[in-house]
């Protein structure tokens, strides 16, 4: 049993497609609770330093300009191994991998454009929270 909270966030082409009621649904169904939430537009610098690990990466100029082109959906959620149970309702990363019935296998059909982030270890969950709610909000 770990009672413990992660980050999400319905990225710009999910609130666009007005995916946020469905998504904050889903994860009040599964039983998670809802901590914080705000609808705000990512400035270039705090997307930069959310994606830091992937600065090196070539698709990072796409990440940082795809993450600030529109309002995100910014959540803290709290349970029972809400990090990891977070991501298999998420769905994998690769569209190929990303099963029916997860978010990304329902919504979406590229590896970029696909609609929510979570926070994927308790380190991550922790840096998150605190960089978008500070740590008040741990
Ligand atoms: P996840 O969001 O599933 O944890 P990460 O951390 O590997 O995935 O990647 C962060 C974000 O970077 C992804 N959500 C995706 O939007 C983007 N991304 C990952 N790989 C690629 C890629 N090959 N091309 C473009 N964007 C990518």
């Amino acid at each position: 049993m770990a009672i413990e909270k992660t980050f999400l966030m319905v990225k710009p082409d999910g609130v666009e497609r007005q995916l946020v009621g469905d998504i904050v649904d889903r994860f009040e169904r599964k039983g998670f609770t809802l901590c914080e939430a705000k609808l705000m537009t990512i400035t270039e610098d705090l997307a930069k330093q959310h994606y830091a690990e992937h600065s090196e990466r070539p698709f990072f100029g796409e990440l940082v300009d795809f993450i600030t082109s529109g309002p995100v959906f910014a959540m803290v959620w709290e349970g029972e191994n809400v990090i990891s149970v977070g991501r298999l309702m998420m769905g994998a990363t690769n569209p190929l991998e990303s099963a029916p019935g997860t978010i990304r296998g329902d919504y979406s059909t590229t590896v970029s454009h696909n609609v929510i982030h979570g926070s994927d270890s308790f380190a991550s969950a922790q840096r998150e929270i605190t960089l978008f709610f500070g740590e008040e909000a741990l």
